[in-house]
């Protein structure tokens, strides 16, 4: 351990003009550092591979010869890429120090050194294949704060020296000790901050280069009556941007295409092991799909509805051979939620459950399972819509239980027949033709009639929009003249086997909400 108390030999003329060795190799190292997490955190503004480091990293792939990268992937599999920044973190590390210590008695050296890595950074950043021009600004912000950083600390390094003969005073070496911590938790703030950017980005970039997904057999066009979007019922289809969102992520799963698997397996005949261009290179299908959460409240936003293009999950099922006892197929999401689903549903032809790699013409996004997610027509999501899907155990209900069923929900959740009133609003005030709009939905088997009320009165058929198929939701339109003053208008729908929805309010859990819409609205 050094103390502060000044030895004869500490105290001799010139001591203080040049750092300790551990004082010098630790301002060198946290130069070093600072500047890398500056530039990874620029990087992640601009572009992944702006990020010096990396860039640097993928230089360093560029230039391993084919026989020690075969090695490194046949050694540390999957974990390659981390090998490989670990240990060039190392070398950084031992640079920095370095250039601390041939800077104990004038800093210039260590600047030049620090120049000369940064050129070098800005040159292994520039020659990415994908390098855009504004990439160059995080490399020069990584050079500029490590050189401010370095005659910075170098600074306190020297003025917390002991005091000299020439009586200097001396800054107590816990003025030393709070700026390294300070540099140093900046330098881990910022290199978290660029690392989540980039770890956003990078997934983006992986779903821009799947480019448009085109099916096989794509869906008919939607019918021109499908929807009463002009009078204010919700367009057919939802926009992706729209589409409700649903799941307990904080942060989004990061899971590439490249990266993606699904693994097949338990009571199955043969384990089945997928990858994405295994799964890409099958037939795919596009339908239209409407889906509702649970959670959904009488009235309430959850439930959109998407052009879905996937492969035949019937089908892959049917490869790896279910055997019988089977009746739950336990889903995992890459990040660990599950989801149990009932095989003989997921198994039935008429059903097509898919798993999903397109939406509304566009790879999934991120936010709705990018890049593979499970959708069965007719179940709640929680049942049946495992997002960033990665796992398939074929198992029974008595062995597993998903992670909602722990949590009070229900273990079998068909969606309810139910409707909406969109048009007009909750208080609105409207002019006394304005129709009443909305939407109905019976998935699996479809919308048979939708009648609305006003005031209590008389129950009044609403006209329908053409019907896309069962699995999707249907509007309804009521034109009228209405009396001016308030009213109250509700709304039920009855689906094609007969059932009109109760009027009994129920709640979402555990198995969905039930009763009828109504909305209070004041013509004028
Ligand atoms: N991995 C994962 N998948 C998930 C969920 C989740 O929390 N995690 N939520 C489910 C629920 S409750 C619903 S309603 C649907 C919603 O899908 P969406 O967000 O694409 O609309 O996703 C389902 N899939
Ligand atoms: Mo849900």
């Amino acid at each position: 351990m050094t103390t502060t108390r000044s030895s004869p030999i500490a105290a001799a003329p010139h001591a203080s003009s040049r750092l300790s060795a551990p004082v010098a190799g630790l301002v060198g190292l946290l130069s070093m550092v600072a500047g890398l997490a500056i530039g990874h955190l620029v990087g992640g503004f601009i572009s992944p591979t702006a990020s010096p480091f990396l860039a640097v990293g993928a230089s360093a792939i560029d230039l391993t010869p084919l026989w020690l990268k075969d090695f490194a992937v046949r050694t540390f599999g999957s974990y390659d890429k981390v090998v490989l920044l670990s240990g060039m973190a190392v070398v950084i590390g031992l640079v920095g120090v370095a250039a601390g210590l041939i800077s104990r008695r004038s800093r210039t050296p260590g600047l030049v050194l620090i120049v000369v890595l940064g050129v070098v950074a800005s040159v292994a950043v520039l020659s990415r294949p994908t390098a855009g021009s504004l990439d160059v600004f995080a490399p020069l912000a990584a050079l500029i704060v490590s050189a401010g950083v370095f005659v910075f600390l170098h600074r306190l390094g020297r003025l917390s020296q002991p005091p000299t003969a020439r009586g200097e005073a001396g800054m107590p070496r816990r003025t030393l000790l709070a700026g390294s911590v300070a540099v140093a938790a900046g330098a881990g703030i910022a290199a978290a901050g660029g690392q989540l950017l980039i770890g956003r980005s990078d997934i983006e970039a992986s779903r821009k280069a799947v480019g448009r997904i085109v099916p096989r057999a794509p869906a008919s066009p939607i019918p021109a009556g499908a929807d009463f979007s002009a009078d204010g019922s919700p367009t057919f289809i939802t926009p992706n941007p729209d589409f409700y969102r649903v799941d307990i992520n904080l942060t989004l799963p990061q899971l590439s295409t490249q990266d993606w698997r699904l693994r097949i397996h338990g009571m199955v005949d043969r384990e089945v092991n997928i990858n994405w261009s295994q799964l890409t290179s099958r037939p795919l299908i596009e339908r239209p799909v409407t889906m509702t959460c649970v959670s959904n409240e009488v009235g309430g936003p959850y439930l959109s509805t998407g052009n879905f293009t996937g492969v035949l999950l019937a089908d892959v099922l049917k490869e790896a051979g279910v055997r019988p006892g089977a009746d739950q197929v336990y889903t995992t999401s890459v990040d660990g939620w599950t989801c149990g689903t009932p095989t003989t549903t997921l198994l039935d032809p008429t059903r097509q459950a898919m798993l999903v790699i397109g939406m509304n013409g566009e790879p999934l996004p991120i936010e709705h399972g990018f890049p593979v997610r499970l959708l069965v027509p007719g179940l709640y999501g929680f049942v049946s819509g495992t997002k960033w899907i990665t796992d398939m155990e074929l198992t029974t209900f008595d062995a597993k239980r998903a992670y909602w069923l722990q949590r009070g929900w229900a273990q079998r959740a068909p969606i309810k027949t139910m409707s909406r009133i969109d048009s007009p609003g909750p208080f609105e005030r409207v002019s006394p033709n304005t129709p009443i709009t909305g939407v109905a939905w019976a998935q699996t088997r479809g919308i048979e009639k939708v009648e609305v009320r006003l005031d209590h009165g008389q129950w009044l058929p609403a006209e329908l929009s053409t019907e896309v198929n069962v699995d999707t939701w249907r509007m309804f339109r009521l034109r009228g003249r209405w009396e001016p003053g308030a009213h109250v208008a509700e709304v039920r729908a009855t689906d094609k086997t007969g059932y009109t929805q109760t009027a009994d309010r129920a709640a979402p859990i555990p198995d969905g909400a039930t009763g009828w819409h109504s909305v209070q609205f004041t013509v004028q």
